[in-house]
This record gives C-alpha cells, structure tokens and sequence, in this order.
C-alpha cells in the first residue's frame, strides 16, 4: 500500500520561508498566537480574540448616516486571513477627549478632499499601541495593518471578547464597556476564538435610564440624540434642538478646539466595575 506524504506548504517563520510538515504547521499556528496575545497584553490591552473572514459575514456593513462607512475586512484588504479585535481600558476622560481643527463643520458638510485635522486621543493612544502588533506581525513575514473601518463591536462579539449592551457597546466580562476597540487585519493565519454567546445584561436598564438625551431603547441608538453626534456635527441641522442645547451644557469643553465626548451609558454599566 502506498500512502501519500502528508502534503508540505511554505510558512513563513523567525529564520525566513522553508518548507513544513501540516502538524509542525500547526504548532507554529499555536506558538505564534500565543506569542502575539501575549504581545498585546504585555503593551496593556486588556484582552484580544481573534476571527476570520468567513466567520464575519453577516455583520452591519455600509454607511452609518454620514459618520462612517463600514466594510468588511477583505474589502480593506484583501489578503486578509485573520481579524485580531484588541480591547483598551478607558479609565481615564483623556481617552474620550477629541480635538478638532477650527475648520470642522460636522459629517457631511466637508469634500473627502478636504483636509481637516481630528484627532480621538482614546484612537490615537491605541493605534500606536497596536502599531506595535503590526510590526510584530510583519517582522514575520505576514502582511498587516491596523483598521478602524470594520465594525468593530460586532466583530469583538465574534472574537468572543464580550456581548452586545442595551447601550449598543461592546460589553467586557471583566471591564464593562469602559473600553476601546481597535483591530489589526493580517494574512497570518492565527488559531481562533469562539464567539460570544451570552447576553449580560439581563433585567438592567440602567444605560437606558441614565442617557441625558433618551437616546437610547434597549440595543438601539437614535443617533441624532446621541450628544456625542452632537458635538461632532456641531453645524448640522440634523440634531433635534432640545438635544443641541443639552449637549452645549452638559459636554464639557476644556479648551476651544477640544470637548469629551458623553461617557455617560458607558460610566453607568455596573458589569465589571471592580476592575475597571
Ligand atoms: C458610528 C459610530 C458612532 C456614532 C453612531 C453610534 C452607533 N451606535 O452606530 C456616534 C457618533 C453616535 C457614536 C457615539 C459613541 N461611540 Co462610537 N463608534 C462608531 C463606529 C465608527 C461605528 C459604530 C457602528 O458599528 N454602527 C453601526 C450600527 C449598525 O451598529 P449598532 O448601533 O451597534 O447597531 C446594532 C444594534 O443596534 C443592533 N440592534 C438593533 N436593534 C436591535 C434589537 C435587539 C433586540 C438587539 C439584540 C440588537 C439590536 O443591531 C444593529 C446592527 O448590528 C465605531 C467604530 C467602529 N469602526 O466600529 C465607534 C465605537 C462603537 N464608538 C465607541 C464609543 C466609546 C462611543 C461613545 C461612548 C462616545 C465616546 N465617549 O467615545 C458613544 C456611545 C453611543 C452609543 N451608546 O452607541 C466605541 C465603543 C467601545 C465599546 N465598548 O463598544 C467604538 C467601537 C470606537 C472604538 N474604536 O472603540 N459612535
Ligand atoms: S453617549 Fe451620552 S448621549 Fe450618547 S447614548 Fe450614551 S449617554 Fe446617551
Ligand atoms: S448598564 Fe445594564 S443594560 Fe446597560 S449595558 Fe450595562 S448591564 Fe447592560
């Protein structure tokens, strides 16, 4: 009887690209996704899971109103193999500090070929964390970058990192949802994680109650109410009036370009307060 060899394919490794048998394959899968979790950890993100394409299909793509257009991750790259989601613990209003150029008008009132400087400390502060993991990633070999352009709470679900909140966030079993998100497509292929399954919020409404503006019904938002809407359309006539007043009062601005942005369906969720 002959049987054939077990096939050999190329992966790349530390020493550069050589031949592999599929079990030495997989064991290369495991070490380098241990390695790479650890990485993340160890540059202070609290937690990290890991998808893939064809397990994200059925998320929200397209545009959200003017914001943000949502894409799935082979249409940002499409050598994508692996979706890595790595979560930021906010703990501080720094994170949700934004500054603006004087120019910003709000979504919609600029050209895309305008240039107009915005900055989220809380993105700013991750990308360059997770800089880190890309680079990590391609000193091995594998093409990667950071995106910001998939969806990212529902991609987090998929990574098993936590469950969808009645103030539409991601919800983290040890943070709550005092966290950002950030993720790093790559085409190196990585063990994956299990979904989420569970729903953890159970009979609370507190987020519900707590929004100033009652933007929220259980896991929906109205954005035009959200005061974070607000303060970044500072010019639109989208946003309900009683909504723009509160949002002048209530979202404090330390200087003239910079306000922090509402935390307030974020503060109030009591799932993980003792760590976060
Ligand atoms: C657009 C956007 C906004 C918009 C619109 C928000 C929105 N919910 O869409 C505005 C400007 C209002 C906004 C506000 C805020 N944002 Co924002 N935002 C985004 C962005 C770019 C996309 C969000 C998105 O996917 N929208 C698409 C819609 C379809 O998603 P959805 O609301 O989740 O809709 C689903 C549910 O409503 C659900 N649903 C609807 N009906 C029902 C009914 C039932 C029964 C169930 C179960 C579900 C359900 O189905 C919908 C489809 O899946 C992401 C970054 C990214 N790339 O993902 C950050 C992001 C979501 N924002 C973030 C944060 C922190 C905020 C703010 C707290 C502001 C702040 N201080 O930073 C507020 C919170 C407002 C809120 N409660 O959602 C974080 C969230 C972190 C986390 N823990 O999840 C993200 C991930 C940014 C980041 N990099 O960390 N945001
Ligand atoms: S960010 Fe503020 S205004 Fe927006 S839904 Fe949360 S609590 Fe309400
Ligand atoms: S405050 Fe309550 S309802 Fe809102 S996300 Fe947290 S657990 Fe869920």
């Amino acid at each position: 009887m002959v049987t054939a060899e077990p096939a050999t394919v190329v992966v790349p490794t530390y020493d550069g690209y050589r031949a592999k048998s599929p079990a030495a394959c997989h064991s290369d899968m495991t070490s380098l996704t241990e390695e790479l979790k650890n990485k993340a950890l160890s540059l202070g993100f609290v937690s990290v899971g890991i998808s893939k394409p064809s397990m994200l299909r059925d998320l929200p793509y397209g545009p959200v109103r003017q914001i943000k257009e949502l894409v799935a991750p082979a249409d940002d790259m499409p050598s994508v193999k692996s979706v890595i989601v790595m979560v930021f613990h906010v703990w501080d209003d720094i994170f949700h500090t934004s500054l603006d150029s004087p120019e910003w008008r709000g979504y919609g009132l600029h050209s895309p070929d305008e240039k107009i400087e915005s900055y989220f400390f809380g993105s700013a502060i991750m990308r360059n964390m997770a800089w880190e993991i890309v680079s990590f990633l391609r000193a091995r070999g594998f093409k990667s970058k950071i995106s910001f352009n998939i969806p990212l709470k529902t991609t987090a679900i998929k990574c098993g990192l936590g469950s969808q909140g009645k103030n539409t966030l991601l919800v983290t079993p040890t943070h709550g949802p005092r966290v950002n998100l950030v993720s790093v497509l790559t085409e190196a292929e990585l063990e994956l994680d299990r979904p989420f399954e569970s729903d953890q919020c159970g009979d609370c409404q507190l987020c519900v109650t707590a929004c100033p503006t009652k933007a929220l019904e259980p896991y929906r938002l109205n954005i035009e109410h959200c005061m974070t809407y607000s303060a970044e359309s500072p010019d639109t006539d989208d946003v309900p009036q009683h909504v723009r007043e509160m949002e002048r009062k209530l979202v404090r601005r330390p200087t003239a370009n910079t306000y922090i942005e509402c935390s307030k369906c974020m503060d109030v969720c009591p799932i993980g307060r003792q760590t976060s």
